[in-house]
C-alpha cells in the first residue's frame, strides 16, 4: 500500500502537479491505495490508448481534485469565499418556475430539487452528479474567481468522528460543524419515518449551524423530502417556492461508522462486478438494513437540508460528499477501465419504479437554468473527456 501511495505521490508531481499532504501521520487507507492503483492503471491505459482531447487534457496539466484536509488555510478560504460570493450573485433561474431561487448558488439546488426524481436510483446518477459537481467547481472559478479545484470529503478518513474533521469541525477554515442541540428528538428512520428499515439515532445537534463560514447561511429552497421532525414547509409542494431558514445539520457517527469506513469503500470498490451493481451497491438497499456510501454521506450531514433527498445541495458541504462519490466512481472505472470507463446499467426511473427502459450512453443529462449545455452520458464518462479535465490524489 505504501508503495502505491507513493506512486500516486510520484506520478502526480512527476505531472506538474503538487500533491500536498500535509497530515504525515495520517493513517494508509486502502481505500487510498485502490485509488493510486486506478492512477496507474489510467496512466498506462491513457499511454495505451491515447488520450480522448490530447490537445487540451493530458495528466501533465490536468486538474487534481484534493482532500480538504490537504488544503492549505489559504486554499480553503479561498474556496468558501467563492462559495459564498456565488450565494450572494442573483439566480438565473426564472422566478416564475422557482420563487424560491434567489442567488447563483440557488440555481443548483433548485435544477437538483426539480430533476430528482430521474437522476437518482437511475442508470445516469453517477453521470449527472458528476456533471453537477463539475458545474459548480466551474461556476466558483469563473463567477467568483476562485483559482482551486473542488475538493472531497474523504468519509473513511474521518468515518469514526466526523465533527472532528477539518470539514465539519466548525473552524473559521470548515464548511461550518454541527447544528446546536436539540435534545429529546425520536431516531430518523430510513426510507420512510412510517417504514423503519434503518433507524439512526439521534445526534449532537439537529438545529441551526452556529459555527463557521456558514453559520448564518440561508437555505431558501425546499424541504421535499424532510427528516428533521419540525420541518419548515415550503409555500409549494414543488419545493421551489421561497422558504428561507437557517441551515441545519445533526452530524451523525452512526452513519460515518456503519456504512463508510475504509472496509466498506473497499468492499464496494472490489465486489462491484459491473456499473449497476457498482452504483446500486452505493446508492443502498434499505429494505435489507443497507445504507450504502451515497445515503450515509448525506447522512452524516442529516439536518435540513442535508437529509433532503431533493435539496440536499442546499448545504454547502453536499459538494464535498459527491467529489468523494465522484471520486469512488472514478477509481472503480479505473480499476478496469477496458471494461467501465463506458460502462452503463440501470433504467430512466427511480429504482425502476415504474419500470422504465434502460439507460443508454446517448441519452442526456442537463443542468437548467446551471446554465451548461447538455452533455451525453458517454461524454460525461471520462475525467479527461468533453468539458472534464481532472483527476483525484
Ligand atoms: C424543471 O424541469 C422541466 C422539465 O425538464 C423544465 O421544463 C423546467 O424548466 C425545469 N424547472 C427548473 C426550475 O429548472
Ligand atoms: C417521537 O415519536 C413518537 C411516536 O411516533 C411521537 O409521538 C413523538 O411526537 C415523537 N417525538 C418527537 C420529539 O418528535
Ligand atoms: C446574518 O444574517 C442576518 C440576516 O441576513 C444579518 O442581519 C446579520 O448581519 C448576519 N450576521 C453575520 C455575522 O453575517
Ligand atoms: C452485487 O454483486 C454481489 C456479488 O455478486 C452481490 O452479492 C450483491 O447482491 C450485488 N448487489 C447488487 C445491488 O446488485
Ligand atoms: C436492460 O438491461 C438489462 C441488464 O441490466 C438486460 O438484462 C436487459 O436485457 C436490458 N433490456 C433491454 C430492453 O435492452
Ligand atoms: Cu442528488
Amino acid at each position: 500500500m505504501k508503495i502505491l501511495r507513493l506512486a500516486t505521490v510520484v506520478l502526480l508531481s512527476g505531472a506538474g502537479a503538487a500533491p500536498v499532504d500535509t497530515e504525515e501521520t495520517q493513517t494508509l487507507l486502502e481505500t487510498d491505495a485502490l485509488v493510486a492503483q486506478g492512477v496507474l492503471n489510467l496512466r498506462s491505459y491513457s499511454a495505451k490508448h491515447g488520450y480522448p482531447n490530447p490537445q487540451t487534457c493530458t495528466l501533465k496539466n490536468v486538474a487534481v481534485r484534493r482532500e480538504w484536509s490537504t488544503f492549505t488555510t489559504r486554499e480553503k478560504k479561498n474556496y468558501i469565499a467563492a462559495v459564498q460570493c456565488i450565494s450572494k450573485k442573483p439566480s438565473q433561474t426564472p422566478s416564475t418556475l422557482a420563487s424560491g431561487a434567489k442567488t447563483r448558488y440557488d440555481d443548483f439546488v433548485a435544477t437538483h430539487i426539480n430533476q430528482t426524481m430521474s437522476i437518482h436510483g437511475t442508470g445516469n446518477f453517477l453521470s449527472w452528479h458528476r456533471y453537477f459537481t463539475w458545474a459548480y467547481e466551474q461556476t466558483l472559478r469563473t463567477e467568483c474567481g476562485y483559482t482551486g479545484f473542488q475538493p472531497y470529503y474523504s468519509w473513511p478518513r474521518w468515518s469514526n468522528d466526523p465533527a472532528k474533521s477539518p470539514v465539519f469541525d466548525g473552524s473559521e477554515t470548515s464548511i461550518s460543524g454541527d447544528g446546536e442541540l436539540i435534545a429529546g428528538r425520536n431516531n430518523t428512520c430510513i426510507p420512510a419515518q412510517e417504514y423503519c428499515a434503518i433507524s439512526l439515532p439521534p445526534g449532537n445537534g439537529g438545529g441551526c449551524v452556529k459555527s463557521g463560514p456558514f453559520k448564518n447561511f440561508t437555505v431558501n429552497l425546499g424541504p421535499v423530502t424532510p427528516v428533521v421532525a419540525d420541518p419548515v414547509l415550503n409555500p409549494d409542494s414543488n419545493g421551489l417556492g421561497y422558504n428561507p431558514r437557517c441551515l441545519r445539520r445533526d452530524i451523525s457517527k452512526a452513519a460515518a461508522q456503519g456504512w463508510t469506513k475504509d472496509s466498506d469503500v473497499v468492499s464496494l470498490l472490489k465486489n462491484s462486478a459491473n456499473f449497476l451493481n457498482f452504483t446500486t451497491t452505493m446508492q443502498g438497499d434499505f429494505p435489507n438494513g443497507f445504507l450504502g456510501v451515497h445515503t450515509s454521506g448525506h447522512f452524516t450531514i442529516g439536518g435540513d437540508p442535508g437529509g433532503d433527498l431533493f435539496a440536499s445541495p442546499a448545504d454547502p458541504a453536499f459538494y464535498l460528499h459527491h467529489a468523494m462519490i465522484d471520486r469512488v466512481y472514478w477509481t472503480w472505472q479505473n480499476l478496469n477501465l477496458q471494461n467501465r470507463l463506458y460502462e452503463i446499467g440501470g433504467t430512466i426511473t427511480l429504482n425502476d419504479q415504474p419500470p422504465s427502459r434502460n439507460t443508454t450512453l446517448e441519452d442526456t443529462i442537463g443542468l437548467g437554468f446551471v446554465g451548461f449545455p447538455d452533455l451525453t452520458i458517454r461524454e460525461a464518462s471520462s475525467t479527461l473527456a468533453g468539458p472534464f479535465c481532472y483527476i483525484y490524489a
